[in-house]
């Protein structure tokens, strides 16, 4: 029941990016391969992390914007050491107009595009909670890229209303 309440969240919050940014230096990608198209950043970045509150022993989200760097990349997953495991997920629309979500294996990222985990879209689940995720907190998460490798991410959780998502008149 607990990730029912992060499935109404991810599926009926308004997809809107508020003006309040959390304050996050983009982790640097530790290994990215040299860039020869001399395009932007070479390297990939991550932007704008955040995580809904969530109980113990129940169900996170984790959503973030993620830069392409010069050469395509893989984001395979993520690990954090307060859940019992973390998954990548996608949501999907069923045939009857429901929608759902399922894990995947890997999410491609495209060099020097943006792809954006967000609720009602791609994003990571932290199963299993040893600990809540409560407001004001900051979580450290690590992801792990094919190419760019394990990138550390400092991930602030936030209430409901304060969400960068969060419907502005309910
Ligand atoms: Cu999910």
């Amino acid at each position: 029941m607990n990730h029912f309440l992060l499935y109404l969240l991810l599926f009926f919050a308004p997809i809107v990016l508020a003006g309040c940014q959390p304050e996050q230096e983009p982790a640097p990608a530790e290994s990215a391969p040299p860039s020869s198209a001399g395009t932007a950043s070479s390297e990939l970045t991550l932007a704008d992390p955040f995580s809904p509150i969530a109980p113990e022993g129940g169900t996170g989200g984790l959503f973030v914007q993620i830069h392409g760097g010069a050469s395509p990349d893989t984001l395979l997953g993520a690990q954090f050491d307060g859940a019992r495991r973390v998954e990548l997920h996608e949501t999907y629309a069923t045939d009857d107009g429901l929608r759902g979500m399922r894990q995947i294996n890997g999410l491609p990222i495209p060099a020097g595009e943006t792809v954006a985990l967000r609720p009602g879209s791609f994003h990571l689940m932290l199963m299993g909670l040893q600990a809540p995720l409560t407001a004001g907190d900051t979580i450290t998460v690590t992801l792990d890229f094919a190419q760019a490798g394990v990138v550390p991410l400092r991930v602030p959780v936030y209430a409901p209303e304060d969400l960068p998502t969060a419907h502005a008149n309910h």
